[in-house]
């Protein structure tokens, strides 16, 4: 499978296969007091927000050059890294999500696609810079649900899964997981 030759570090290479998503210690602390640091110095404009639900999301301004240089800071940051972890990749597109206090749950949904996954398949690396739970904004994920389509999938504005509502309830209430730790 394309993750076996892509995958540096054995121990991403299970989890990856198997379920779609793996969990690891990716940054050390300095790394997220740099990136706090960044995060810090590069503020969100003020159209950076999305409507429903209520987030902070750096990609969603229409600031090119802003954009630009979220993706240029977090890559300088974070490219040796990802470079060794995964050699045959290319990193696309960094951004800084902040979601303010009490701001509704993220709809479930599979993310748009950025490459033809007939012929390559996509990685998202999702770093929480503060101590994360349900009440504070971590990550939940379904295993295999990554297998649901290869179709092309276009850029939301969080309108949520393409899988029809019962499926998506029955996701919602035995599968998912929360990324916790
Ligand atoms: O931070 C999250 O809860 C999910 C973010 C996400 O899925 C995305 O940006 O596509």
């Amino acid at each position: 499978m394309f993750y076996s030759q892509s995958v540096n570090n054995l121990s991403l290479k299970p989890g990856l296969e198997r379920k779609g998503y793996t969990v690891s210690n990716f940054l050390n602390r300095e790394e997220v007091q740099h990136l706090l640091k960044l995060y810090q110095e590069t503020p969100f404009p003020e159209d950076a927000v999305t409507d429903s639900p209520y987030l902070y999301r750096s990609d969603s301004s229409s600031q090119r050059q802003y954009r630009e240089q979220v993706t240029q800071k977090l890559k300088s940051s974070l490219n040796s890294k990802i470079e060794t972890l995964f050699p045959d990749y290319k990193i696309v597109n960094c951004i800084f999500i902040y979601k303010p206090q009490n701001s509704p749950p993220i709809p479930l949904h599979q993310d748009p696609s950025i490459v033809d996954e007939t012929r390559h398949q996509s990685l998202t690396i999702w770093c929480p810079l503060i101590d994360v739970d349900e009440q504070q904004g971590c990550l939940q994920v379904v295993e295999k649900s990554h297998l649901i389509t290869s179709s092309p999938r276009p850029h939301f504005v969080y309108t949520g899964s393409n899988c029809d509502p019962q499926t998506v309830s029955l996701m919602q209430q035995h599968y998912l997981t929360s990324l916790n730790q």
